[in-house]
């Protein structure tokens, strides 16, 4: 009677052993997902959305780690430990990232309880059955889902480009996720919408005359609302914005709509998105004269000038450049492009101020040397004025200023031969130093000539590249011409 009872228990703990080993299972997966990352422009803040699943009663993350990892193809990569608790917390990533999470969970709570356990052995060699039973007091994460809102800002230095991010789940001291890889690919971009022309110093009303225009430099349509237009200095005032820009379109804010005041001796526009990253800046340090505002030259380019024929609301094309001429030769260049580039029309601010233009084209090896005569019947070949030419302007007065406008410079290629080159310095902006102005044909060239006319003594200046003494060129100056000689057949020069 005991040996059968004794039999009974031992089949329906066997059973019962057999049936809890068969729901538990062994330990389950741990998965781990990314949600599709939208594009962001530098300086925003990516969203990234992630869960970890976990199954009921599993103990991984008592022990184990959640580890977010940002991919870059330019920067590298740097790892984020999730914290396993819900609500917002900031989280320090290495390589000096941060990150805000905010986590969260249907059923996030920590679980106690108690229960009877029972348990047998049998040991093949006593050939005997051993029966036991006890209670456990435990505790168990419950919930199954922790879901993760990440947001990251992507800093201003990175590179637009891929990103990529992926979630994993380690246990503690492993190098090998638990939990399964999930990677999601998003691109940062460039801001679409950037600061074009800012006069902080009108002819009119101050500050009400003011303006700042913003340019969206793609053919899509840039949505500003929730960005923010700011000033640096001062009483700083930032205004809210509103509403979209069209593709390659302009939207200008006056002084009395902002409340912004720009001070004309130096000040910063800010623009701001919707989350105070900043989008664009621009800064100045002295004032630019009445009437006259600073211009990206061209549209959404990366050169700012002047001009005194401010644009609000419309193409910045029109970039004047001035520059004075001497009596006599002159070697020049013009860094603007004009609609009309006949002599005639490019150099009509100095009609009957000067006598002959020459232009050299080196290509042309019978005949290099051509001419503009004002007024000519015949014989002139020079057809066009353009900024990668450089040219000798033959002036006979003592107050000849060449003002041109036309479309503003941004990157010119200047194809070269190995003899003697008369180019242009297709520039805005001086360059402080000849050989990194010309570094696009580093090595290939052994002299550049200027001809500073108003150096009456001494007017040519020369630059050998890696010549310790004698270089009297130093600095390009825009509106220079330059002799440049290549030693190689063809090349091109960038500026
Ligand atoms: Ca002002
Ligand atoms: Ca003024
Ligand atoms: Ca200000
Ligand atoms: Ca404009």
């Amino acid at each position: 009677m005991k040996q059968t009872n004794k039999r009974m228990m031992s089949m329906v703990f066997t059973l019962t052993i057999v049936a809890l080993l068969y729901f538990s299972g062994p330990s389950t997966a741990i998965t781990a997902a990314l949600g599709a990352i939208a594009d962001v422009y530098r300086g925003q803040l990516a969203a990234i959305t992630g869960s970890v699943t976990l199954n009921d009663y599993e103990f991984i993350m008592n022990s184990g780690t959640v580890i977010l990892t940002i991919d870059t193809a330019s920067d590298g990569s740097f790892n984020c430990t999730l914290p396993k608790v819900t609500g917002s917390a900031n989280v320090t990533c290495s390589n000096n990232q941060n990150i805000s999470v905010l986590a969260s969970s249907s059923n996030w709570d920590y679980g106690y309880g108690y229960g009877y356990d029972y348990g047998y052995a049998y040991s093949p060699y006593t050939y005997s059955y051993q029966y036991g039973y006890g209670y456990e007091y435990g505790s168990n994460w419950l919930n199954t889902v922790l879901s993760y809102n990440v947001l990251w800002r992507v800093p201003r230095t990175y590179d637009i480009g891929e990103f990529t991010a992926t979630i994993n789940v380690y246990a503690d001291g492993t190098q090998v996720p638990v939990g399964s890889e999930n990677v999601q690919t998003f691109t940062v971009n460039r801001p679409t919408v950037l600061i074009n022309e800012v006069l902080a110093n009108p002819s009119g009303t101050e500050p009400d005359e003011e303006f700042i225009e913003l340019y969206n430099t793609e053919n899509t349509t840039a949505n500003i609302t929730g960005w923010t237009l700011g000033d640096g200095t001062g009483t700083i005032v930032n205004y809210s914005l509103n509403g979209t820009i069209s593709g390659q379109g302009f939207k200008v804010y006056f002084g009395a709509e902002t409340g912004i005041t720009l001070n004309n001796a130096g000040d910063t526009v800010y623009l701001y998105d919707t989350l105070g990253a900043i989008v664009d800046e621009f800064t100045w340090s002295s004032d630019p004269g009445q009437g006259i505002s600073f211009v990206r030259s061209a549209n959404g380019g990366d050169n700012w000038t002047t001009t005194d024929s401010p644009t609000p609301g419309t193409t910045n094309e029109e970039v004047a450049f001035a520059m004075s001429l001497e009596e006599v030769w002159n070697l020049v260049s013009i860094p603007v492009t004009l609609s009309n580039q006949t002599p005639q029309s490019t150099l009509s601010s100095i009609a009957d101020k000067y006598t002959i233009v020459w232009g050299y084209n080196a290509t042309d090896t019978g005949d290099p040397w051509k001419k503009y005569v004002p007024g000519a019947a015949i014989g002139n070949d020079l057809a066009s004025i353009t900024p990668e030419w450089g040219y000798w302007i033959r002036v006979n007065s003592t107050s000849a200023t060449l003002n041109v406008s036309g479309e503003g410079p941004t990157t010119t290629d200047i194809a070269l031969v190995d003899v003697w080159n008369l180019v242009g310095f297709p520039s805005l902006t001086a360059a402080a130093n000849v050989s990194a102005a010309l570094s696009t044909i580093d090595g290939n060239y052994t002299i550049v000539w200027a001809y500073n006319a108003t150096d009456t003594g001494d007017p040519w200046k020369k630059n050998v590249p890696g010549a310790a003494i004698g270089n009297d060129l130093v600095a390009l100056t825009p509106g220079y011409g330059l002799w440049i000689r290549a030693n190689v057949t063809s090349e091109t020069l960038t500026i």
